[in-house]
């Protein structure tokens, strides 16, 4: 056998290293390309990957794409491939990383992803920093660490409140266990950061830290991933006794070396150098080791010892092992195409997993076979619900990506994981509790507070058979005990529309809040369907206060091209209240700092924000927001040719397609785009100074070969970094309206817009068309009343605080101009004159008896035509009489 393979090699060893001209588009100088291998049958694609880890399959259109050298490429002609060199992701993956000289941390050229060591030390300052919450665990060694090669151990961050003990259900996550994989180890650190930074802020977050556990080994394979981050691709550790110390195809892939199934079906390589290596023993690899110990440490076995054994229903528990790239959440087995025992279970928490972050979700092993995996480990050897990822695009994934579309789609994913590790088996097909809210979330025991919440059975993403989905039937809440625990008392809440018939309703109830001490209190809500399920629950703080001393932050909410008072909507963390019909506001709520945000009603108005507004016990603190609307800041319906675009490559405007009228941009005017097209169009500079609430609208018609040519929406706030909103791909036959709001440009007095298109080889289609394109933003420039005094601040705002402005006088010397204070034209708008230690104010007679004060003494002396009240400062509020 030896003999052969040696004769064999020498036989082909030529092959590797001529020039050879057969390669169609070989580029110059390569040694390796990227291939997209186009297979007849699966069985040719089930053969290459027991020895080669594709990057991607693509079953439906019959191809893998992963590297090749020349003698890899013949080879799989040989064996039936039609092969085609991607030279998109070739000059990708040959091109030297760019590396910027003033990045200080993180891998190079990727300042997103923590190295392996910066990891490590988030880990040990975070268990530092959160002594209650968070712990820094030793498993084991690595390989170099165990023969003494300097090497790492292997560590694991453990999240959860060790004041509230007790066996709770744990979440266990392993990343970079394929050294190459970058966005992964990345991922679960920021949810390390997301949940402790969260916690005591965040209802969810709170109880899933109380009364669950999140262990998170960041650094699966920390030898094989400090080769990786040197900015190749490597994969297994780097085992140095397989495959030659020094070979870079040394080493086990750790992904089929454990101990369940182990090398049993094809799904992996008894070759040393193979990149699918199963190493020579199961669980033969120190980190696999450390990972298959701490598992049974931290899980118990619940299920039997034949592949056809269920572990029941409600154990506890779950594992995802994750890895990138190709949009994928995979479930057991992978062995085998059987439906594992508890499969079906396990495809339900599956697709509501992939819901958040719109992958596939997918036995294992419709991908490939393989064997001696992560997750068929923890399912088979112990009967946890276990779940591979496969996070985004590519291997050495842009931060721009990672930061806007893996880290915000895939943390709720993961934060829905550890809610359903109490029965990861059950959970899942109850419907979910969400948007869990309160009418008030300040108050005294006894007060009436109506706590409504979304009961919804249709989350699951069905882009891979379709979940079945059942009616509400019951939705309950509890008050700090949660709903599972004994002790709680669960009271009925009812639907808003009157009856529970459909697969999403909202429930509601009045709860009854008497008797409740002073503090915080957490709401739990769930809800229940036809199935019988209950489902996950989310919760709500509730602060019960003390109405004389509690905290205050009031103001008024106004509109700065009218002054008018705002319908609106001002939120301080878990505290929300809305204004009255004159825009006043008061918010009732804990000593704190807190940030600031209102939501207009009209949402032809901007919504604004304030950070670090401090509220203090037994006093109110004033807070006042003038909201500017919205208007059209730039716009080019491209009808003209007056708007001057920067067209790089081939876009042009033509009257080919359009979406209103005649013209419209296109990369690609008279046909289909060309092959390795880079092309852009872009805006001319934008002031969007001042300007905040940022929209970008246009009509697209995106028309590529899916998943290898792109059209992408880029922004920059300074003409050269560019930040992507959006990339599409895929047949669009027609126009299609798309609005994004993006805070990237905010304040810049240079921002631009950019549409790129990217193009690889083979298929060209017709390529982008781009029309009416409004950039609308909300700020000072939309608001058009006058300037008289030409100081670039409106009347409106100048009557009201300009007080240099020559035309307006400012009798009382308040700041205030008089427009602002006088009520001399009945307009309930107080007029103080500052009388030093006291301010008088004028009023019309017959409206304005009141009391002000509260203090049961109406303070006017009757004029006759007027009346005269005298305040201390700073007096009642303008227009609040
Ligand atoms: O081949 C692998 O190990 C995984 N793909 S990767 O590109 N990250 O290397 C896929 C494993 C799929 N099988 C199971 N999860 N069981
Ligand atoms: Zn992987």
């Amino acid at each position: 056998m030896k003999l052969l393979s040696t004769l064999l090699l020498a036989l082909m060893l030529p092959l590797a290293h001529a020039q050879d001209t057969s390669i169609k588009d070989w580029p110059e100088g390569a040694q390796r390309v990227v291939v997209r291998a186009f297979f007849d049958h699966p069985h040719q694609l089930q053969r290459f990957a027991q020895h080669t880890a594709p990057w991607q399959v693509d079953r439906k259109k019959g191809y893998l794409i992963v590297d090749a050298d020349q003698l890899r490429v013949q080879a799989m002609r040989a064996s039936g491939f039609r092969v085609e060199i991607d030279q998109d992701r070739t000059q990708r993956m040959n091109q030297p990383v760019a590396i910027n000289g003033a990045q200080r941390a993180g891998i190079p050229g990727f300042a997103c992803y923590r190295t392996v060591t910066e990891t490590l030390a988030t880990g040990a300052q975070l268990a530092a920093d959160y002594p209650t919450l968070a712990s820094w665990i030793d498993v084991g060694d690595s390989w170099e660490k165990q023969n003494g090669f300097g090497g790492s151990d292997m560590m694991v961050l453990k999240l959860t409140n060790s004041a509230t003990g007790g066996d709770k259900p744990k979440l266990f996550a392993t990343s970079a266990i394929h050294a190459r994989e970058y966005t992964t180890a990345e991922l679960s650190t920021r949810f390390a950061e997301y949940l402790l930074n969260n916690y005591g802020t965040d209802p969810d977050v709170t109880w899933i830290l109380d009364h669950n556990e999140v262990h998170l080994m960041l650094q699966a394979n920390p030898d094989g991933r400090r080769r990786a981050q040197t900015g190749i691709l490597w994969r297994k550790n780097t085992n140095q006794n397989l495959c030659g110390a020094t070979s870079n195809d040394r080493g086990a892939d750790l992904n089929r070396n454990f101990a369940y199934e182990w090398g049993c079906c094809g799904g992996s390589s008894g070759s040393e150098c193979s990149i699918t290596y199963r190493g020579p023993a199961p669980g033969s690899e120190p980190e696999v080791a450390s990972i298959q110990n701490y598992l049974r440490s931290i899980f118990d076995d619940a299920r039997g010892p034949n592949a056809t054994d269920a572990a029941p229903a409600d154990t506890p528990g779950v594992y995802i092992d994750i890895h990138s790239f190709s949009e994928l959440v995979l479930w057991p087995w992978g062995y085998t195409e059987d439906v594992a025992p508890n499969g079906l279970a396990m495809q339900t928490l599956g697709r509501r997993l992939a819901w958040f972050n719109d992958y596939s979700p997918e036995q294992a092993v419709e991908l490939y076979i393989t064997d001696g995996t992560t997750d068929d480990f923890a399912y088979g050897d112990l009967g946890v619900a276990a779940y591979t990822y496969e996070l985004g695009t590519t291997f050495f994934q842009d931060c721009a990506t990672f930061e806007n579309t893996i880290l915000p789609d895939n943390l709720p994913s993961l934060l829905y994981a550890a809610k359903s590790a109490r029965a990861p088996y059950l959970l899942p097909s109850g419907p979910d509790a969400l948007d869990v809210a309160l009418s008030s979330g300040a108050i005294s025991a006894g007060d009436a507070v109506t706590l409504t919440a979304q009961i919804d059975d249709t989350r699951f993403r069905n882009s891979n058979g379709t979940e079945p989905t059942q009616s509400i039937t019951e939705a309950q809440y509890s008050i700090d005990t949660p709903p599972w625990e004994d002790g709680a008392t669960l009271i009925a809440m009812s639907a808003a529309d009157g009856s529970f018939n459909s697969s999403v309703e909202l429930a509601t109830v009045a709860m009854d809040t008497s008797g409740l001490s002073q503090g915080r209190h957490t709401v739990y809500v769930r809800g229940r369907d036809a199935s019988g399920q209950w489902g996950n629950v989310s919760a709500q703080f509730l602060f019960v206060i003390d109405p004389a001393t509690a905290p205050r932050i009031s103001g008024r909410v106004t509109a700065a091209d009218t002054g008018e008072g705002l319908a609106a909507t001002v939120t301080a963390g878990t505290f929300s209240t809305t204004t009255d019909v004159n825009g006043n506001y008061e918010l009732v709520l804990i000593a704190g700092s807190y940030d600031l945000t209102v939501t207009p009603a009209d949402s032809s108005y901007g919504a604004t924000s304030i950070d670090d507004v401090s509220a203090t016990d037994s006093q109110t603190t004033t807070q006042n927001f003038s909201l500017f609307p919205f208007c059209a800041l730039f716009a080019d319906d491209m009808e003209t040719a007056d708007v001057p675009w920067t067209a790089q490559g081939s876009w042009s405007r033509t009257t080919e397609r359009a979406n209103s009228g005649q013209f419209s941009y296109t990369d690609s005017p008279g046909g289909n785009y060309n092959n390795n097209v880079s092309a852009s169009l872009i805006s001319p500079p934008l002031d969007l100074s001042d300007i905040g609430s940022i929209t970008l609208d246009f009509a697209s018609r995106c028309d590529t070969e899916a998943t290898y040519d792109f059209c992408y929406v880029d922004v920059s706030a300074d003409g050269s970094n560019w930040t992507t909103l959006d990339r599409y791909d895929g047949d669009a036959s027609s126009f299609v309206n798309q609005s994004y709001t993006t805070s990237a440009l905010a304040g810049s007095a240079n921002a631009r817009i950019r549409f790129r298109f990217e193009s690889d080889v083979t298929i060209t289609q017709d390529g982008w068309h781009v029309d009416d394109v409004v950039v609308r933003g909300a700020g000072a420039q939309c608001v058009s009343v006058a300037d008289s005094d030409g100081d670039g601040v409106n009347d409106l705002v100048d009557n009201c605080t300009d007080v240099a402005n020559p035309t307006q006088l400012d009798t009382n010397g308040d700041g205030f101009g008089n427009a602002c204070d006088a009520d001399l034209n009945n307009d309930n708008v107080v007029n103080f004159v500052d009388l030093g230690l006291l301010r008088a104010a004028f009023f019309t007679t017959g409206t304005l008896d009141a009391d002000f004060n509260g203090d049961g003494v109406v303070n006017f002396i009757d004029l006759g035509i007027m009346r005269l009240g005298f305040f201390q400062p700073p007096g009642p509020a303008a227009g609040t009489p």
